[in-house]
């Protein structure tokens, strides 16, 4: 009689280790597709290294915004409307905003003309579609492109994060 329940607890514990086994199996997967995500972003991020000319910008250029504190306001150089260039340097975590209407300049991270869907420019500026402002937290180093998707050749820059 003992040792029939022994052998069904035994039993049971072997089942729940089964399960146990599984469900690790899943977050392992779910891990794995976070750590692709950061690394799209952070090969964005590195991918402008060097310093050539990116947006009409080099970051020996780049007017020096490394003081001015973890906001920045592109915009207060020019305004976000025709023409508007701005590069600049900023320290890495730095919250950089645009204001403007969004609806006659629409913004985009990424070089001109080639959009960049993991640039945190290009997903702040997906929150405003009319009067507003666009605000970005560049939380890693590197070169951050950025534009208006209709007057590409004049409105365009490059936030140097370091
Ligand atoms: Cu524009």
């Amino acid at each position: 009689m003992t040792s029939r329940i022994l052998l069904t607890a035994w039993t049971l514990a072997a089942l729940a280790a089964c399960g146990s086994s599984k469900s690790s199996g899943t977050s392992s997967s779910g891990t794995t597709a976070t750590s692709t995500t950061s690394t799209g972003a952070s090969t964005t991020g590195s991918s402008t290294t060097g310093d050539m000319t990116v947006n009409g910008c080099t970051k020996a250029m780049a007017a020096d915004k490394t003081a001015v504190g973890m906001t920045f306001e592109v915009s207060s150089i020019q305004p976000w409307a025709l023409t508007h260039q701005a590069c600049v340097r900023v320290k890495v975590g730095t919250t950089v905003s645009w204001k403007g209407d969004f609806a006659t300049h629409p913004l985009s991270g990424g070089p001109v003309g080639m959009p960049d869907a993991a640039s945190p420019i290009t997903v702040a500026a997906k929150t405003v579609t009319g009067m507003g402002t666009v605000s970005a937290k560049l939380d890693n180093a590197g070169a951050y492109p950025y534009y208006c998707t209709i007057h590409l050749a004049s409105m365009q820059g490059v936030v140097y994060a370091e």
